[in-house]
């Protein structure tokens, strides 16, 4: 079992400023207990990260035949993009949509998700321990539904 996990746009900043709003792990330190996490499971992860709406396009357009599921924060790019919302329905694949912070928690206009409606399910306000909830809760949905 192969899952992407895809991060959107400002990410790559995580640790260097807003650690009360996104604690102080960087994206490396949460890539790193991610691969741990996925030798336990016996899956194999894919981590990636862009600035750009395109690319993420096009890095679940890839996923449609390298990955079993894939786990998405979007960034802002959650609360504005169609493109995004219509590349999830186009692959098929199990999306789980991914936040650090409780975005109900914060500025209305981040209470709004484009692409909530075409995932599989949303974890969001537990921090980077987030990526590991969501890591397991794909292997198991996976598991439940090619079962
Ligand atoms: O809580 C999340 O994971 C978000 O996806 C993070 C996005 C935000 O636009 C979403 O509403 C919720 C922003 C990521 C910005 O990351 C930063 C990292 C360090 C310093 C500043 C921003």
């Amino acid at each position: 079992m192969h899952i992407l996990v895809l991060n959107g746009p400002n990410l790559n900043l995580l640790g260097t400023r807003e650690p009360d709003v996104y604690g102080r792990d960087t994206l490396a330190d949460i890539e790193a207990a991610c691969q741990t996490l996925a030798s336990e499971l016996g899956v194999t992860v894919a981590f990636e990260q862009s600035n750009h709406e395109g690319a993420m396009v096009d890095a679940l357009h890839a996923a449609r035949t390298g990955a079993n599921g894939v786990i998405l924060n979007a960034g802002a790019y959650t609360h504005t993009s169609v493109a995004l919302r219509d590349a999830i329905s186009a692959t098929g694949l199990s999306v789980i949509e991914l936040h650090l912070s409780n975005t109900h928690a914060r500025e209305p206009f981040r209470h709004v998700s484009m692409i909530a409606p075409v995932c599989s399910g949303v974890i969001q306000g537990f921090g980077a321990m987030g990526y590991g909830l969501a890591l397991r809760a794909m292997v198991a949905h996976i598991g439940t539904r090619s079962a």
